[in-house]
């Protein structure tokens, strides 16, 4: 083993040490014993034979022998045994600058953290405040410390890829004025994780220009490739930046091109090759001659296709029925008039109730659905008998002042292991609406926690089915349901399946989104906020509801407030 990795091995196991509550004295002998050997001159294996090792200063008995070992063997025993004790994600989390074991410690035992994604996670929720020894700026820190980290891993939430995207188109037309510049790829298809984000700009002589003016972009940390037409960057973030500039005639096509997935665009091909004609990113060619088109609707009208949104371009059937002319029109941002699921600082939002009602009508909303956590939630500040009531009267004030806006009274209910509602039924029949979710025991087996969630539609006082698969997107695997069993229950029981609108879920799944329509089911999209910040990603949620074909009538929350409080009222009376 290298001298470097047998240093940082040390360093590990004094972490994991820590950690593990051991002595501080054995802790400290192993952070001195990586000290000494970074500041040794002499090849270690001629320590190790000669038995110079122990001879140093600080290195005892058993740090001779997890030295040796790792220097004879390759290995590190009680390194093993120590990773043996703690989740593999929460060894990782001692990557993250910032944080020490003792604060991770106290994440793991009393959040029940396990890696990188679920404390990412608990920050945005400000599970860390209240915590001993935490506070506002430990918890920027940790995101700081986290955000440095995850640029080795690969992929990108959405938001933060838009808010890069859009800082750069700004940038580019900040020096280029009236430049054509378009986002493609996954990004403009709204995935829920983008790889890398693409930029298409028309120009017939400024290309090179434009592509110096690129590479200089203050956020760069590499030039990765340059040429006359194209380039790409990575960013101090890690993200990476693919830019290519196309003459003004060529750019409908190439934003075609650039845009659909893979699957989606090779259908396009061959339905091209079937009209007789060739596509790719320069065209759409009939022998050498150009089919004229200005937008991207005339490269599919061409085809004889009505035009397929962004969304769609994901290689499902949109092409066959595009060209049936069948595709619905697409629920779209100025449709939303309220959003439900939001938090707020009587349980683990940070921002006052009315600082978030003020908040939506800035927005322009017209109503909110306030929805605390329930009282199991303790991690989360949930709420009371008594704390309720007092709630519920704030919002009645709340109400009586403000014109023009309401607040539906509701909770986010846990979904207990049992499947049952987390208050009696006295309590549940106060509420306006309920949002039913799973937010512990995600460790259960598939038919277990199908059982759990049906129980909880079958509930009559719940009206919504929150985060639906509980998957923290690039954090959390989904756990086990049986998805068509509980879309076909939601839809029997008049519960509305939520499509989450927070980029760390984006949830239920945009790809079970045209069945559940199928089925009969309504969505709300819903910010799931714990600020007033929180209350933007409702349009997120928008594009992943066009993902998954939603038009307006099929969102609860685009009807007025006079239509969704009789939705709310309509249920069997209990
Ligand atoms: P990502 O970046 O992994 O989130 O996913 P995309 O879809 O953005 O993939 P990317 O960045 O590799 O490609 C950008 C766009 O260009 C994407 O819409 C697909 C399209 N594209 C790229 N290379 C090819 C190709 O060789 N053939 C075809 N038909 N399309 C391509
Ligand atoms: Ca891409
Ligand atoms: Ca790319
Ligand atoms: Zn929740």
């Amino acid at each position: 083993m290298e001298k470097n990795q047998i240093i940082e091995n040390l360093n590990t196991i004094a972490q994991l040490m820590e950690l593990d509550g051991e002595n501080p004295f054995k802790v400290r002998a192993f952070l001195n014993a990586a000290r000494v050997l970074e500041s040794e001159a002499r090849d270690l294996s001629t320590l190790v034979k000669t038995g110079e090792l122990s001879n140093l200063q600080g290195i005892g008995k058993s740090l001779t022998e997890a030295i040796t070992e790792m220097v004879q063997k390759n290995k590190s025993t009680p390194l093993m045994e120590l990773q043996k004790k703690f989740p593999a994600g929460l060894v990782e989390c001692l990557k993250i600058s910032g944080l020490g074991p003792k604060k991770l410690k106290i994440l793991y035992q009393e959040l029940g953290i396990n890696n990188v994604g679920e404390l990412e996670y608990a920050c945005k929720e400000n599970r860390l405040l209240g915590l001993k020894g935490f506070g506002l700026k430990t918890q920027e820190n940790v995101l700081k410390g986290i955000a440095a980290l995850k640029k080795f891993q690969g992929r990108f939430h959405l938001d933060m890829a838009w808010a890069t995207a859009n800082q750069i188109v700004s940038y580019l037309k900040a020096q280029h004025k009236g430049l054509q510049i378009e986002v493609g790829g996954s990004l403009r298809r709204w995935r829920e994780t983008i790889g890398d984000i693409d930029l298409l700009i028309a120009s017939d002589s400024s290309a090179e220009k434009i592509i110096r003016t690129f590479q200089k972009i203050p956020e760069r940390e590499a030039v990765l490739a340059a040429g006359p037409t194209k380039a790409s960057i990575r960013l101090q973030s890690g993200i990476q930046v693919d830019l290519r500039v196309v003459r003004a005639e060529e750019f409908p096509y190439a934003l075609v091109y650039f845009t659909g997935n893979k699957i989606h665009n090779t259908a396009l091909r061959a339905r091209a090759k079937d009209f007789g004609y060739k596509l790719n990113e320069y065209g759409l060619f009939k022998g050498t001659k150009l089919i004229p088109c200005k937008t991207e609707a005339d490269v599919y009208a061409a085809l004889e296709l009505q035009y397929i949104p962004p969304e769609l371009r994901e290689g499902f059937d949109e092409i066959e029925i595009a060209a049936e002319h069948k595709i619905p029109k697409l629920i779209e941002a100025e449709d939303i008039q309220g959003v439900f699921h939001v938090h707020s600082d009587w349980s683990d939002g940070i921002n006052t109730l009315q600082a978030m009602q003020q908040e939506a009508m800035r927005l322009g909303l017209r109503y909110m659905g306030q929805s605390d956590h329930s009282q199991s939630a303790t991690y989360a500040g949930g709420l009371d008998e008594t704390r309720i009531k007092s709630q519920m009267t704030e919002i009645e004030g709340l109400n009586k002042k403000a014109k023009n806006f309401h607040i539906f009274k509701g909770i986010e209910s846990d979904i207990l292991a049992d499947g049952s509602l987390d208050y009696t039924p006295k309590i549940l029949k106060q509420f306006e609406f309920i949002i039913a979710s799973v937010h512990s025991r995600f460790k259960m087996t598939k038919s277990q926690m199908t059982e759990r969630i049906l129980k909880a539609i079958q509930n009559p006082y719940t009206r919504i089915l929150g985060h639906m698969t509980g998957r923290l997107l690039l954090a959390r695997e989904e756990y086990e349901i049986d998805t068509e069993k509980i879309i076909e229950a939601a839809a029997k029981n008049r519960v509305a399946i939520e499509i989450n609108a927070n980029p760390h879920r984006l949830d239920m799944d945009w790809r079970f989104l045209k069945k559940a329509k199928a089925a009969g089911v309504k969505f709300f999209i819903n910010p799931d906020a714990h600020s007033t910040a929180g209350l933007s990603d409702t349009w997120l949620g928008v594009h992943l509801a066009r993902k998954g074909w939603l038009s307006k009538e099929d969102v609860i929350n685009t009807g007025t407030l006079a239509v969704v409080a009789k939705y709310l009222s309509s249920k069997e009376s209990l």
